[in-house]
């Protein structure tokens, strides 16, 4: 039977893009740093990453990404003088699995050389307790007495996309520890790796050799003899604010291993068993869906920033320095439902991020294009909220020339996307306190960007939104996206209402608020707005058109489109791309829309949009299937929301996605992709919707599952909801603070502290 708790192969494939794949597949992360799946002996053509969140730096003109770790992890054996490694080495047998309860990575092989075998195990993870600590347990066996070399410690030959991002590297020991420091290329910031090795059946000599700091112990070894060692590491930065990044690195390894591995394990283990106990999904009937959306969960979790961080998730989450390691519109849109429905501890640091990165928006907004007023965010987000999107961000694979992309200046969205989440979780949560330490603030200035970015038409007497690209990137500068536009405009409402809410609950905020910002003259307009912005209709077959003229273009199909592709990698927008002047659309836009804003249309419009748009869409991003899987629940077709949510809840574990757009290279993990199956699961199969009111559920399980089951905070409150092909039963946890109703399949229901609620409503019921 296969165990749901675990991802594992007996399979080890010496092929650079195989090892690539697997390194993402099997990474452990912990919110402060990712550590790939790829095995202790391997180096950086292996892409060997321990990816710290937060910290990025920039060498010459190459892109600005986040820093790598010097390798703690790092150890090579040589067994009678012969090295060891999967790379060189005879493997007889190999096996690693990743274990999804507590985020822990295991790998077995056996080795042959030199008519010996030696079996070396590992056990690794980054700790959830102590974000900055790694632990390692690392046992090997000869099947007959030889002399083994273990050289083990910090590897300092890092990964880099775009490197050198660690300068004045020093390789020393302190107290018994290797600790290595540097400081980041551009802006000189301390980063420090300590390790420390308690092996009992050894003495350890310190080397530098080769870029890296080790101890090295030589052991005879007895046939059948298992030799146990562990390691600790810690990473440090500045951004961690402490006296000394090496002296606090060099701390935590010596108190780890004073407390011992055992200890480390079990307080990792109980940060993990709270994690599941709030997040876990379950699906009854359906192992491969169970274990696909368990995975994509796990992938959430482990990146979810560190409490106090004010850290958000990059669009490849910890898994290596792709996509520069930016914060893109994903997380809001993708991520953000997942933490604020079931970690909303979570779900606040992802939104002090981008109160903290408000300057950095507003700096782009005075200095992009003709220049605009209040916040424009970023469209690829690092620490100081500056734009890391390039104006060319892809190269042409045909012709070695990078393409002019408007990503950065034209994908306004973003900015709406950002308040839009911010206001959700003041509806959600009914805690009004993140209003009041800058959410408020970021709302008002996306809305005065809106502002000066609106087009009055004094014929039409209404605004529009003229010259973007919306989520479909093949189509660029565009007027009246419908998505955009209808971003805006609820950006605008949210803006109106947080003024309303400020006036009568905190008026002194707000007269402090308007003062500071200088807003008040605008107050106004923004109310104007709100009526006039125009938001393109549904024509008379109930298809909305993604933007002004959409419906002139070239009608063609995805397989003629791509039979045209000169180069694989070929990137189908852009200037000349093949999909510019066609109506084939890289992922869901106009449907992106009728999801987000599922209230606003009926059911035979989102069945006439998805219908219309599905065959001309290219699924061109990871962030696609899940809007049409859950627009599809919406209006009846299961199958297909089934068939596109294990698209999405398959992305990682599967692995099988493009590694490059044009010429640049994008292997790493999907974690909007993952929020996606979480949404699809939760809000498509499930049927949830909370408001500021209520929470309505109306189900519509697919036909193979018995039951789905989930938790979800409403209000500061807990739920555990099932919901069975004729059933659905919500508890209300004991310590809940307050009633609050539920509206399943049409009849309200009140949820009282610790009562269980169960109403004989079902997909079945329904159908
Ligand atoms: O944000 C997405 C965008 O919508 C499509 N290209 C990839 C980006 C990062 O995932």
């Amino acid at each position: 039977m296969t165990n749901l708790w675990k991802v594992s192969t007996d399979t080890f494939v010496n092929e650079k893009e195989s090892i690539m794949r697997m390194g993402n597949v099997y990474q452990i992360a912990n919110g402060y740093m990712g550590y790939r799946g790829t095995f202790d002996e391997f180096g950086p053509d292996e892409l060997v990453g321990i990816t710290i969140a937060g910290i990025f730096d920039r060498v010459g003109d190459s892109w600005r990404e986040p820093v790598n770790a010097p390798n703690g992890g790092y150890t090579r054996l040589t067994l009678d003088g012969s090295e060891i490694s999967a790379l060189t080495s005879t493997v007889k047998k190999h096996a690693q699995n990743l274990n999804l309860e507590n985020a822990v990575f295991n790998r077995e092989t056996i080795y042959e050389a030199n008519g010996k075998t030696v079996t070396v195990n590992s056990t690794r993870f980054l700790s959830a307790d102590k974000p900055n600590l790694g632990v390692i347990k690392f046992s090997l066996t000869t099947d007959k007495a030889a002399k083994v070399k273990i050289s083990t410690g910090i590897d300092c030959n890092i990964w880099d996309l775009n490197g050198k991002h660690l300068v004045n590297l020093k390789l020393e020991q302190n107290e018994g520890a290797l600790l290595v420091h540097a400081v980041t290329n551009e802006l000189g910031k301390k980063v420090a790796v300590a390790e420390v090795v308690d092996a009992s059946f050894g003495k350890a000599t310190h080397e530098v050799k080769d870029n890296r700091n080790l101890h090295v112990i030589e052991v005879d070894t007895e046939a059948g003899k298992t030799y146990t060692f562990y390691k600790y590491f810690a990473v440090f930065t500045e951004n961690d604010h402490v006296a000394s990044v090496n002296e606090a690195a060099v701390k935590a390894v010596i108190e780890a291993k004073n407390a011992g591995y055992e200890k480390c394990l079990s307080n990792h283990n109980a940060e993990w068993a709270k994690k599941w106990a709030y997040c876990d999904v379950k699906i009854d009937g359906d192992d491969e869906a169970q274990q696909a959306l368990r995975y994509s969960i796990f992938q959430l979790l482990i990146v979810a920033p560190v409490n106090g961080s004010a850290n958000s998730i990059p669009a490849r989450a910890l898994s290596g320095q792709v996509y520069k390691g930016a914060i893109f519109w994903d997380t809001e849109m993708f991520m953000f439902p997942f933490f604020l429905y079931t970690y909303p501890e979570k779900a606040v640091e992802l939104m002090r991020y981008r109160i903290k990165t408000l300057d950095g928006a507003r700096r782009k907004a005075k200095t992009e294009s003709i220049g605009f007023e209040g916040a424009f965010y970023a469209w690829e987000s690092q620490d100081d909220g500056d734009d890391a999107c390039t104006y060319f961000n892809i190269g042409d694979p045909n012709t070695g020339r990078d393409l002019r992309t408007h990503f950065r200046d034209k994908q306004v969205h973003i900015s709406g996307d950002v308040a839009i989440a911010m206001w959700e979780y003041f509806k959600l949560t009914g805690d009004d306190s993140l209003l009041l330490e800058g959410g408020a603030e970021v709302i008002l200035e996306c809305a005065r960007f809106y502002f000066s970015y609106a087009y009055f038409q004094k014929n039409k007497n209404r605004y529009e939104i003229l010259d973007v690209i919306g989520p479909d990137e093949y189509h660029e500068r565009v007027n009246n996206n419908a998505f955009t536009n209808m971003v805006t405009k609820a950006t605008f409402e949210i803006a109106n209402a947080t003024v309303a809410y400020l006036k009568e609950k905190h008026p002194a905020a707000f007269t402090t608020l308007v003062s500071k910002i200088n807003i008040e003259k605008e107050l106004p307009l923004f109310v104007e707005a709100e009526k006039l912005l125009y938001v393109p209709q549904p024509n008379k077959e109930g298809v909305i058109e993604q933007f002004d003229a959409y419906f002139k273009l070239r009608e063609t199909t995805i397989k003629e489109l791509k039979a045209q592709m000169i180069h694989p990698n070929e990137y189908l927008g852009a200037g000349q791309g093949l999909a510019v002047p066609t109506k084939i659309i890289k992922q869901a836009d106009v449907v992106m829309m009728l999801n987000m804003f599922k209230d606003r249309y009926p059911k035979e419009i989102k069945k006439a949009n998805w219908e219309y748009y599905e065959p001309r869409t290219e699924h061109g991003s990871s962030l696609s299937a899940c809007a049409y899987a859950m627009v599809a629940t919406e209006f009846g077709n299961i199958d297909f929301a089934y068939d596109y949510f294990m698209r999405t809840a398959k992305i990682d574990i599967e692995a099988k996605y493009k590694v490059y757009v044009g010429t640049i290279f994008m292997g790493g993990s999907h974690p909007a992709a993952n929020g996606g199956a979480w949404m699809t699961a939760v809000f498509g199969f499930g049927g949830v919707q909370s408001t500021a009111k209520n929470v309505v559920i109306n189900p519509r399980l697919y036909k193979k599952w018995n039951s789905l089951q989930f938790n979800m905070i409403y209000k500061g409150d807990r739920f555990k909801v099932t919901i069975g092909q004729d059933k659905v039963e919500v508890i209300a946890d004991a310590a809940n603070k307050a009633s609050h109703t539920f509206v399943i399949s049409g009849q309200s229901l009140d949820t009282a502290p610790g009562k269980t609620l169960s109403h004989a409503a079902g997909a079945k019921s329904l159908a």
